[in-house]
């Protein structure tokens, strides 16, 4: 059955384009920095959010009209399989993503849940066998079921904590069978509610070893996906422990983890952690682990996950200046986990969503990719460092000298400091933004 049928294929047709149901700027096979757009970005479709959302919000019922869902149960999970499918022909993405209750509903017991999901992922099977579509990654949704209220892996209770880890084993052999690319770790409950019950040293200790046991079965089984933590610092818990990227990093390195992981970021966490995107990929890409992405944005105005398709081009050049300068993603990808406005309730807003989301981190792509040929801001960066190329700072870079001799040259050096130039930077961005300097290689 078809569910988008007044829907076309969603084609490049150039910004000047007024076709609604056309991309603008995302032109899949266009060549830039010896890559095409497809392979820099790496476009993933969020299970989730597209095709099991309903809009209801806590104030709210329900807004979304989904065609499918006049179905329930198993009849629901398959049809949302035809609808996934159509929709990634459709839209042009190469990946998707799930959680394992968005693909399957919950049996009575973890055996029937496992069922319900072995017949789904059959399917799977064979419409991405038909299809060439791939899963950038799989997770276990290990937040929403009551028995989860005290966390997961961080539980107080080891019923809960071998339930999890139930749940992860099966995503993991799914993963195997599906042949993902990454398995993500996203804690929504790893976290604690009041600090005045948490034993927080032996929570962490046992989520250390719930990562350890899943390495060790994914390579029992054969899994060579990345394995990826999403960190987020707080909702639905007070205090989430990852935190940041940084927080996931100290843990990684002091549980011996830091090899085998790398970080999923999400850009409406970065903001809720109370930094910008930027920062996040960025510390990620200068310690080795900027593993995926989250392609979506939050509202600043508001304190809490919007997951807002993203439109920010703003934020989407500085977010692409850091992937480039990575050398691209490597097996992650751009995974849109956005969500249509509860207002924007008809199918077809799925499309306006995905379009506008892609056309805005192509042309990101594209203004980065030319500030980067034009070293726009590397030059400004090498010269304001270009004190430790020589002298005394070349001592300190190559850690050849000690407090006495900086203190000699305190005592004789004469301060010469200069300007950041921060607005004439931003003035420059905006006129690469602009299209005002530099070779145009917009898709235009
Ligand atoms: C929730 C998270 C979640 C993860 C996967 O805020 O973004 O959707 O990406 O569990
Ligand atoms: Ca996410
Ligand atoms: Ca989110």
């Amino acid at each position: 059955m078809a569910y988008f049928s007044d829907i076309p294929e969603i084609r490049y047709e150039g910004g000047a384009s007024d076709n609604e149901f056309a991309f603008k700027y995302y032109n899949p096979d266009q060549t830039i920095g010896g890559k095409t757009m497809r392979e820099w970005l790496r476009f993933s479709v969020a299970y989730w959010h597209t095709f099991t959302m309903d809009g209801s919000d806590p104030f709210g019922a329900p807004t979304m009209q989904r065609p499918w869902d006049q179905y329930s149960g198993m009849d629901l999970a398959r049809a949302r399989v035809d609808a996934a499918f159509e929709f990634f022909q459709k839209i042009g993405s190469d990946y998707y993503c799930f959680h394992d209750v968005d693909i399957a509903p919950e049996g009575n017991t973890l055996k029937e849940s496992n069922k319900n999901l072995d017949e789904i992922v059959g399917l799977l099977k064979n419409r991405m066998d038909d299809t060439g579509m791939k899963v950038l990654w799989n997770t276990a949704n290990m937040f929403i079921h009551p028995r989860f209220m005290h966390g997961a892996a961080t539980s107080n209770n080891p019923d809960v904590y071998a339930y999890a880890a139930a749940k992860v084993k099966k995503q993991l052999e799914i993963a195997k069978e599906l042949g993902s690319e990454n398995y993500v770790f996203w804690g929504g409950r790893e976290g604690y509610e009041s600090l005045l019950i948490t034993d927080m040293g032996r929570e962490l200790d046992n989520l250390a070893s719930f990562y350890h046991m899943a390495l060790d079965y994914a390579k029992e089984i054969g899994f060579d996906g990345q394995f990826l933590i999403e960190p987020k610092p707080k909702e639905p818990t007070k205090h989430q422990y990852d935190y940041d990227t940084a927080s996931a990093y100290a843990f990684l390195q002091k549980y011996g983890l830091a090899d085998d992981f790398k970080i999923n970021i999400e850009a409406n966490h970065a903001t809720l952690a109370g930094h910008s995107f930027e920062h996040e990929l960025h510390y990620a890409r200068v310690n080795g682990i900027l593993g995926s992405v989250d392609a979506n944005q939050g509202d600043l105005l508001l304190g809490w996950d919007t997951d807002e398709f993203p439109t920010d081009l703003y934020s989407a050049v500085l977010a692409m200046y850091e992937i480039l300068k990575n050398d691209g993603l490597g097996r992650g990808g751009l995974n849109f986990d956005a969500k249509v406005r509860r207002t924007s309730f008809e199918p077809s807003d799925l499309f306006h969503g995905h379009i506008v989301g892609m056309d805005t981190f192509a042309l990101g792509l594209t203004i980065a990719h030319q500030m980067l040929e034009d070293r726009a801001l590397e030059d400004i960066i090498e010269k304001r460092y270009a004190g430790f190329e020589e002298g005394i700072g070349q001592k300190i870079a190559s850690k050849q000298t000690s407090f006495h001799e900086l203190e000699k040259h305190a005592m004789e050096a004469t301060i010469n400091l200069s300007s950041g130039r921060n607005e004439k930077i931003r003035g420059r961005i905006n006129q690469y933004i602009r299209g005002s300097v530099g070779v145009p290689t917009t898709a235009e």
